[in-house]
């Protein structure tokens, strides 16, 4: 049952090479690639016909016996022998199988092992499971590792009778088989068709035997005879080492003979998939001493990452940006809620994004200070620092992969983070000024209009007395004079209103910088993600799966 297993599993482990072969290709070193995807073809090329199952078929001139030889070796009358010629018109597999294979959730099921799979490959629906541990029992509670299990034995058409549909029939199987048995006996074995397909089979690459039958119808002396003819005839169609049976299903002798034929068969096939199996394990090996037995570092962990993108904010100069964005914010607030009469003195001076292209309405690209060569080092450093860590503890080639995946070329790095940081900005200035700033500003207005109408009418006042003309009395409110308490009222109450809507923008303008601080880092972190990261990320994951793969094709962990 383990010969069984393993045989089984072979395809999948030919798969798993198969796969770390393309996950490897351009990252392992070339000559073991290529070695792994010879094994690859060759196992493929050798496995094409199924990894669990031996084929033998039977063929013959019709009458030799050949449906008389398949139930002298299953022990059961399976095969129809009979005198009406031909007898056999379609294929029929005998397999010999321990009865858990071919329950449907089997493990070979469906794989190249499912001997169902292979008959229906070959197009032979009539079957006959030979059981023996149990059910269907030739040798009752015979063990598993029985001397044929994993046989298919077919019984095959003729070549010789009138229907040409065996004949086709009997060439398409003879391309598929292991092992080509051919029944004749005393009267048929010189016959030329016969001779005719020896010489053109025996180039599939089978092994061919001959089996003179009905050896109880001749003499010792005749039997020796025959076979010394028969090996002559088979060492002229160039099939010197072919062995030759003598044997009779009447009585039973040579029987034995075709069986440990049969089971060497089975045997050196069980012998090549093994040495197939070894050449894959190898190859898997070889595979892994690059990709390391230990797993290591899985993922570029969140703690490196978040390191990272706080090392390129510092380097972007963000901090600069925000300072700006606070202080345009604190311009912008005094130009509408500053004190009328001295705003325009402060909106004199340039708007502190404009430096940076990043004023309301610009849209080209910023020039952060990043552009500066300590900030621009400072950021090569953390990309190379990153890298470093990433790779520590890997063995090679994998520090140099990750290398080279996680450095991006610095120029595009910093334009990204660049663009991330302005794009922040402009974000921001388009959520436009806040609301109240419109109704303190009609404050403001109305403050100032009232001061200087407070002022005017002093002034007339004023100038009436200093005519000397007769009073006019001045209206007043609770003993102020009413423009008195306007000029001083607007004026007092305004600046007041400025001082406090100055205090509010400070607030504002601190939240601002928080928000364009907060939108740029996870923008730059996304930058650094998608460069630096990602692609380290994507070798690790590499790394992963080809350990994962080789494991599945049989390396050892
Ligand atoms: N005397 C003798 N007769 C045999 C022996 N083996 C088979 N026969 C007889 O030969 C005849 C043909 O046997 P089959 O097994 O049907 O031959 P086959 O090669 O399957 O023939 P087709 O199916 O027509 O191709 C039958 O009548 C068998 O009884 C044997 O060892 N000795
Ligand atoms: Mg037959």
């Amino acid at each position: 049952m383990r010969l069984r297993r393993e045989r089984a599993d072979l395809p999948k482990q030919l798969e798993a090479l198969s796969a770390a072969v393309e996950v490897g290709a351009g990252r392992l070193d070339e000559e073991r690639i290529a070695a792994a995807r010879g094994v690859v073809a060759k196992a493929e090329e050798r496995l094409r016909h199924g990894t669990g199952h031996t084929l033998a078929a039977l063929l013959g001139a019709t009458g030799s016996g050949k449906s008389s030889v398949v139930n002298a070796i299953v022990g059961n009358e399976v095969a129809t022998a009979g005198l009406r010629r031909p007898t056999t018109s379609s294929t029929l597999a005998c397999y010999w199988m321990a009865e858990a294979d071919t329950t449907p959730d089997d493990d070979a099921a469906g794989s190249v092992g499912s001997v169902q799979s292979l008959l229906d490959w070959l197009g032979v629906s009539n079957r006959h499971q030979v059981a023996f541990a149990g059910g269907l029992t030739k040798i009752d509670g015979a063990d598993p590792d029985h001397p044929l299990d994993g046989l298919v034995l077919l019984d095959v058409p003729d070549h010789d009778s009138v229907e040409v549909g065996h004949r086709l029939e009997m060439e398409r199987i003879a391309a598929h088989v292991d092992l080509l048995i051919w029944v004749t006996d005393a009267e048929k074995y010189a016959d030329m068709a016969m001779h005719r397909y020896l010489r053109a089979l025996s180039g599939y690459g089978a092994v061919t035997a001959m089996v003179l039958n009905k050896i109880d119808l001749l003499t010792e002396d005749q039997v020796g005879t025959c076979v010394a003819d028969i090996e002559r005839l088979l060492a002229a169609d160039g099939l010197k080492n072919s062995p030759v049976i003598a044997m009779s299903t009447t009585t039973g002798a040579g029987v034995d003979d075709l069986e440990h034929l049969l089971a060497e068969t089975v045997k050196k096939k069980q012998a090549m998939v093994a040495r197939l199996r070894a050449d894959v394990v190898d190859a898997a090996d070889s595979l892994m001493t690059e990709v390391g037995t230990t797993a290591g570092r899985t993922e570029v962990s969140d703690k490196l990452a978040t390191r990272l993108s706080q090392e390129l904010v510092q380097a972007s100069g963000l901090s600069v940006v925000t300072d700006a964005v606070a202080a345009g914010h604190r311009r912008d607030a005094n130009g509408k809620v500053g004190w009328p009469f001295t705003r325009w003195a402060r909106q004199l001076r340039p708007h502190p994004l404009r430096k940076l292209h990043l004023a309301p309405g610009s849209s080209g690209r910023s020039s952060l200070p990043a552009i500066s060569g300590i900030q621009l080092a400072r950021s090569e450093n953390a990309v190379r620092q990153t890298v470093a860590a990433v790779g520590t503890g890997l063995p090679e080639p994998w520090p140099d992969l990750i290398r080279r995946a996680g450095t991006p070329n610095q120029a595009g790095l910093n334009n990204r983070i660049d663009d991330s940081v302005g794009e922040a900005v402009r974000n921001l200035h388009d959520q436009g000024p806040p609301r109240w700033w419109a109704v303190v500003n009609v404050l403001q207005v109305i403050l100032a209009l009232a001061a200087i109408v407070g002022a005017v009418w002093l002034g007339l006042l004023a100038f009436g007395a200093y005519l000397r003309l007769p009073e006019v009395p001045t209206p007043e409110y609770r003993e102020i004079p009413i423009p008195t308490a306007l000029l001083i009222g607007g004026l007092m109450l305004g600046v007041v209103v400025a001082v406090v809507s100055r205090r509010l923008a400070a607030i504002g303008a601190g939240r601002r910088a928080d928000k364009v601080r907060q939108a740029a880092t996870e923008a730059v972190a996304g930058v650094a993600d998608h460069l630096v990261i990602g692609p380290m990320q994507a070798e690790l994951d590499a790394r992963n799966r080809l350990r994962e793969l080789l494991l599945g094709a049989g390396a050892s962990s």
